[in-house]
């Protein structure tokens, strides 16, 4: 087996709007399982930057531990990263997000770092709507450490082992939207079709947008008796509508028929058009919404596509008021405002 990655690519390979190729959006020669899941994600990772002629250097990876976390290796080698401490990425992007709001942040974490030991910080940067993409590779065990069950394991599901999980997993979806975030979408790893307009979707929306995508562990749970497993998934997905993400600086041509897409204007004019298959779908409806993703759980099926998204929404920094400057730019003054300023701001306190 060689490990070097070649460099070799097509003269007529199509270029974005920067006049860059793909390859540009592509990272390091993975090391994870042939088949995982989780190379299928950072495909789609690449692809979608590359799709929104992205700056690489604009983006910032974050990540926790796992084999999940271990992906921003394997894509978008030109840009920012940080891989932190397991299930802390939430308040490491934080500050990084209030630090320096021009970039935009890509958070991937995997069920174990998000749903066990991330617990409490995913669900506060939910609810606090930091401006970033956060995507849970979800394979219902923790890959990295050879395959122990995860939160997100469904109740009655087997491991490789034969043991079987006697508790209720964790819906991160139907949390997430509980918890107010503005953007909450479900995928699978082996759609890039579903995938890469999400991604895109999500990279466009200014707030919290979280991206659930069930990631096949081909290693440790792609057993039979699996709900997280390639044939499981195949045979379970249901999905909401067929989309696609078209950004606000290209011409926007509708293609479709009237009444069979609804488009959905983003913050800043991007639009999202939905082909639906099931014409009942309102993912602007907060309730309907939770109650779609419990019935389907209900039914053992997984509900894929945008599930949730709020079209009007503020940020962290809106709520905060704080600089729409990086912190490194401000110069002493902006910085220390002087005795006077602080005496008032000390009265207005008391
Ligand atoms: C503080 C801490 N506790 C435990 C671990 C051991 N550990 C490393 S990765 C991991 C779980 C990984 O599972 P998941 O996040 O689902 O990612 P996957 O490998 O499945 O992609 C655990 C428990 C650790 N690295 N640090
Ligand atoms: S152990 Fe599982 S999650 Fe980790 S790289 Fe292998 S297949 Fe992927």
């Amino acid at each position: 087996m060689t490990y070097v990655k070649s460099t070799f690519r097509h003269p007529a390979l199509p270029k974005n709007d920067l006049g860059y190729t793909v390859d540009y959006y592509e990272g390091s020669l993975s090391t994870l399982c042939a088949g995982c899941g989780h190379d299928g994600i950072s495909a789609a990772i690449a692809q979608g930057c590359w799709e929104l002629s992205i700056e690489p250097h604009k983006v910032a990876k974050m990540s926790g531990i796992g084999c999940s976390s271990k992906t921003p290796a394997y894509f978008l080698s030109n840009s920012h990263g940080f891989n932190s401490v397991h299930g802390r990425m939430p308040s490491v992007a934080t500050g990084a997000n209030l630090a320096n709001r021009d970039l935009i942040y890509l958070g991937v974490s995997g069920d174990g770092d998000t749903a066990s030991i991330g617990m409490g910080q995913f669900v506060h940067v939910v609810r606090r709507n930091l401006n970033m993409v956060y995507l849970v590779m979800n394979n219902g065990c923790y890959g990295l450490t050879k395959g122990q069950d995860s939160a997100t394991a469904d109740a009655g599901s087997k491991s490789k082992a034969g043991s079987v999980n006697l508790f209720e997993s964790i819906d991160l979806a139907s949390l997430a939207i509980e918890l107010g975030a503005t953007f909450v979408a479900q995928s699978f790893s082996g759609d890039k079709g579903q995938l890469i307009p999400l991604v895109k979707a999500a990279m466009s929306h200014p707030g919290f947008a979280f991206i659930n995508v069930i990631s096949p562990c081909v290693t440790f749970n792609n057993n039979p008796g699996s709900t997280k497993s390639y044939d499981y998934v195949r045979d379970h997905m249901e999905t909401t509508a067929m989309m696609d993400f078209v950004p606000l600086a290209r011409e926007i041509k509708a293609d479709y028929a009237e009444g069979s897409v609804e488009k959905l204007t983003m913050h800043d004019g991007s639009t999202i058009s939905l082909r639906k298959l099931d014409q009942a779908w309102d993912p602007l409806d907060r309730s309907s919404a939770m109650n779609a993703v419990l019935n389907s759980k209900i039914k053992g099926e997984i509900l894929t596509g945008l599930l949730y998204m709020a079209q009007d929404t503020s940020d962290l920094h809106d709520l905060l008021q704080t600089s729409d400057r990086p912190l490194n730019s401000l110069n002493q003054s902006e910085l220390c405002p002087g005795s006077t300023y602080l005496d008032a701001l000390n009265a207005s306190l008391r």
